[in-house]
């Protein structure tokens, strides 16, 4: 029972009830909206004084927030309107051509058709009046499309001319398009393999929503910095009200209301229906999303009704009509939209004797007609009128409408419809009639495509408003812009000549973004990102050098007003202090990783994280990342599962290199010295900024201190290659492979070996076993397929010798597994392997069997091989300290 209908029932005194509400009636007529709200308000704190504990109930009657009175003039008119609906009923039938054509030929592509039947109006009051191309005197609106409603844009981009019927025919075929050297269309938004097209991945559901906040936000902090005016350009996401239940979609609902961003609009398409059935069968969506978005601060907006409904809610003199909404649940509205007028006149409006006699305004056929308010283009266009026009927050939307809206009997309200991509003949007629389209039962049956004669009214109208609004979109741009990358020696010089200081990498890293923040050139580009974690990584003294991003200023004088570091808020702030959210941070890098392209102003984001709650976390919003083509680098800190010492289980990341090496466009490495990092951040800025490749660099960085020596000359290529050797011997009887924090423990390993067992050992340093495995594999290809006679370069680099190779990382043996097939020597590798512990570097990095001694052992095992036996063995093991039966890392 909703709550106006249990406060009927609880109404003990009706006239005194119905004596406050004229009061509060003649307030609103005679003295206005503001006396209204303040005498509400202090009505609220003399119930509060009183201790009523009394709260507004968030929940508002099931009818639209906008009355009729309130709603804004059509632009066009009833011609626009008319010319409007016949082009979403042009798009719906190409949208659902496209995809039935592409099941016909073959069963196993999928799509979807229902759900952009149900967005259909909402999408193109968007198009006709609101989204703003971007332009040369606008950088326009962003959307967030809903992504399986792709084909409905993929239809517009076809009458728009942007794509022809070739492309249309090649709906997720992208290989066999590339083939017949056509552009495919991909099943979802895909910046990656539609690179002029989309903008934003959004196929994982959740990752839009969260994604737009932080976009809105991005925006707002390159305008108060200076960069770029964005102040009148916004941020539109239309998501379905199934993908709510993801977290991160509600994630940053707060975010974006503590940060004003009037610039956001969501558009929540309430079809009421999820993939297997109803969103919220016992319930309402929207009024559990009215709650959720208005308790965080949000302007909501509920479009349920279409004009239709106007003249029945006006025969409700008695709250009949709006009492049966209200009670009327999610599951048996699917269940109305899926039956026809007599069905509906008999349950809904049959329901008491009121309602069925404002049933009987209607036919049978009106009734099945009905709108819902997000299928009725001029309710629509108020509520985003009003949504754009709303000031100080953002709005969301709930826009209520039929899944499948006119797929017929077999698809409308359907609990299947989700997934169906064929339709009976039949079914395919009735579609037409409905949306009046002039095609003959031949070009039905052949699934024809339909567009308009170019100077039709529907075409003419579709260029104009478009024109209007700054051109065609999505529509994504690179125009290659470069950004000057200072030399290495202006920030780095310290770690290119670091003469054996103590330092460990995180600091050092931390030290070269200073200089680079001072860049002149270069400086303002940084985008320094932390998710409460600076202190950890030594970055408290950007605090006070760049600020930290705040919409407000400092409002407060800070506890350490007094100290050099103080923390300063401002707002021309560089540094995006995101709190603790993880996927809020990597939403806002994406943003400025992206913002070349999204808003042609290329950024240097660096985001700085505990590397366990980087891939393993947030994996998926990197990936989406990658997808977009993001450039900028992501900072594992404190990495390195025996490298993080104390923190234990949850902290030590032992997997990120195996994940991020998976991501075709990361770039990772795992460096052991400040110069190897100083060469690294060098090639990415230039990478990235000058050459404008679409990749990014993952870099793991720790918190060990060690003694940094300095940079050994020829060492560039073999650092960005993945191994160069730090300690060479001539004649060496094994090879150790030291990657990242292990590197000093093979040195060690290699000492050990020498002075204890007279064994010779040379000393590898591995920065990235990804980029290894990447050149070996394109290597092998290029023998096997062109006869290439090129060794990759780990085969270069180790041939000559069949000396053991043993190979040590930080990380799962799956790293240095990766590059097995391109050492020719017999290889060994050690890795972490299993749950990490809390303890001593020392007693983890026994535990794994990846310090000094267990390296010398592995060695001494393979130089030895079969001439030694198990007794032998025991003595060297007793010799080192070593425990021969303690359990595998991975059976404890
Ligand atoms: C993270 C993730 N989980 C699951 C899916 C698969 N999926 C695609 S659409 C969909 C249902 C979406 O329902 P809703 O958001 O209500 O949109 P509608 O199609 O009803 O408009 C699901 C489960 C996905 N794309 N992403």
């Amino acid at each position: 029972m909703t709550p106006e209908h249990l406060l009927r029932q609880l109404d003990s005194d009706e006239q005194e009830t119905s004596e406050w509400i004229d009061s509060l009636r003649s307030v609103l007529q005679h003295e206005g909206p503001e006396r209204a709200r303040f005498l509400l308000s202090q009505l609220a704190s003399a119930a509060r004084e009183a201790g009523l504990n009394w709260r507004d109930a968030r929940i508002t009657p099931y009818i639209n927030t906008i009355r009729v009175q309130d709603e804004p003039a059509y632009p066009g008119g009833s011609d626009a309107l008319t010319v409007e609906e016949k082009l979403a009923g042009i798009m719906r039938w190409n949208a659902l051509a496209m995809v039935v054509r592409a099941n016909r030929a073959y069963g196993e592509l999928g799509g979807h058709i229902a759900s952009y039947a149900s967005a259909a109006d909402l999408f193109e009051v968007g198009f006709n009046h609101f989204f703003r191309a971007r332009d040369n005197s606008n950088g326009g609106d962003l959307v967030y499309f809903q992504p399986h409603s792709a084909p409905g844009i993929y239809a517009r981009a076809f009458l728009e001319g942007r794509l022809n019927e070739d492309n249309l025919a090649h709906y997720r075929q992208e290989i066999s398009a590339a083939g017949a050297n056509i552009q495919g269309l991909s099943s979802y938004p895909h910046p990656w393999l539609m690179p002029d097209f989309w903008q934003f991945p959004t196929g994982s559901m959740g990752l839009g929503p969260i994604s737009a906040v932080y976009q809105a936000r991005f925006m707002r902090y390159l305008e108060h910095r200076g960069l770029l005016a964005t102040q009148d350009r916004k941020v539109w996401g239309v998501f379905g009200d199934g993908e709510m239940d993801e977290p991160e979609s509600l994630a940053a609902l707060s975010l974006a209301s503590r940060e004003k961003l009037d610039n956001l609009v969501f558009v929540i398409n309430c079809n009421l229906q999820r993939l297997d059935g109803p969103v919220r069968g016992n319930g309402h969506i929207v009024d559990e999303l009215e709650t959720l978005f208005g308790g965080a601060g949000w302007n909501v907006i509920k479009l349920l009704w279409g004009s239709d409904w106007d003249p029945l809610f006006a025969r409700d003199a008695k709250g009949e009509l709006v009492d049966a909404l209200n009670r009327t649940v999610d599951g048996q509205l699917q269940t109305f939209a899926a039956n026809d007028g007599p069905f509906n006149r008999e349950h809904f409006f049959g329901q008491t004797p009121g309602l069925q006699a404002i049933g009987n305004m209607l036919t049978d056929d009106e009734i099945d007609r009905l709108k819902r308010g997000g299928h009725d283009l001029r309710k629509i266009y108020a509520a985003y009128h009003a949504a754009v026009n709303h000031r100080g927050r953002p709005t969301v939307i709930l826009a209520q409408t039929k899944k499948g809206f006119g797929m017929g009997k077999a698809g409308q309200g359907r609990m299947t419809t989700h997934q169906q991509k064929k339709l009976e003949q039949s079914d395919l007629i009735e579609f037409r009639d409905r949306f009046k389209l002039p095609l003959t039962d031949e070009q039905i049956e052949r699934l024809d495509f339909y567009k308009p004669d170019a100077d039709s009214e529907e075409m003419r109208h579709l260029h104009a408003r478009r024109a209007a609004l700054g051109g065609f979109m999505p529509r994504r741009v690179d125009a290659r812009t470069t950004l000057p990358v200072p030399a290495i020696a202006s920030y780095a010089s310290f770690a290119l000549d670091a003469d054996m200081k103590e330092m460990s990498t995180t600091m050092a890293l931390v030290r070269m973004m200073g200089g680079l923040l001072k860049d002149e050139g270069l400086g303002k580009h940084v985008v320094p990102i932390v998710a409460d974690e600076a202190r950890t990584f030594g970055m408290a003294n950007l605090f006070r050098q760049v600020g930290i991003y705040s919409a407000q200023g400092q409002l407060y004088q800070p506890e350490d007003i007094g100290s050099i570091l103080y923390y300063r808020e401002a707002k021309d702030g560089q540094i995006l202090e995101e709190g603790i959210t993880e996927a809020g941070a990597i939403s806002s890098w994406t943003a400025a990783a992206t913002s070349y392209a999204v808003h042609g102003l290329p950024m240097l984001p660096f985001y700085i994280y505990y590397s366990m709650f980087g891939f393993q976390r947030i994996g998926d919003l990197i990936w989406a990342a990658a997808d977009q083509r993001s450039r900028g680098f992501l900072i594992g800190a404190t990495s390195g599962r025996t490298t993080l010492g104390g923190e234990g289980l949850q902290h030590q990341d032992g997997s990120s290199h195996l994940v991020s090496a998976s991501i075709p466009n990361c770039v990772s490495y795992d460096p052991a010295y400040a110069y190897e990092l100083a060469v690294i951040v060098d090639d990415g800025m230039r990478r990235m900024l000058q050459q404008n490749e679409d990749v990014f660099y993952y870099v793991t960085v720790t918190n060990e201190n060690e003694a940094q020596p300095s940079m050994p000359a020829n060492a560039n290529e073999g650092i960005l290659r993945g191994l160069h050797c730090v300690q060479s011997c001539d004649g060496a009887q094994v090879r150790l492979l030291g990657a990242g924090p292990l590197l000093k423990e093979a040195i060690a390993a290699a000492s050990l070996l020498k002075e204890k067992f007279d064994v010779q050992a040379e000393v590898w340093s591995v920065t990235s076993f990804s980029e290894l495995a990447r050149d070996g594999i394109a290597c092998e290809r290029a023998r096997r397929l062109q006869r290439s006679d090129e060794l990759p370069w780990i085969t270069q680099q180790l041939q000559g010798s069949d000396a053991p190779v043993i190979a040590v990382s930080d990380y799962v043996r799956a790293v240095p597994e990766s590059v097995r097939a391109y050492v020719s020597a017999r290889y060994v590798t050690l890795g972490t392997d299993g749950f990490g512990r809390s303890d001593t570097r020392a007693a983890l990095r026994d535990f794994f069997e990846v310090d000094a001694k267990w390296i010398a052992y592995t060695a001494l095992a393979e130089v030895w091989g079969e001439t030694k036996g198990a007794d032998e063995m025991r003595e060297i093991a007793g010799k080192l300290g070593l425990n021969l039966d303690k359990p595998l890392s991975t059976d404890c």
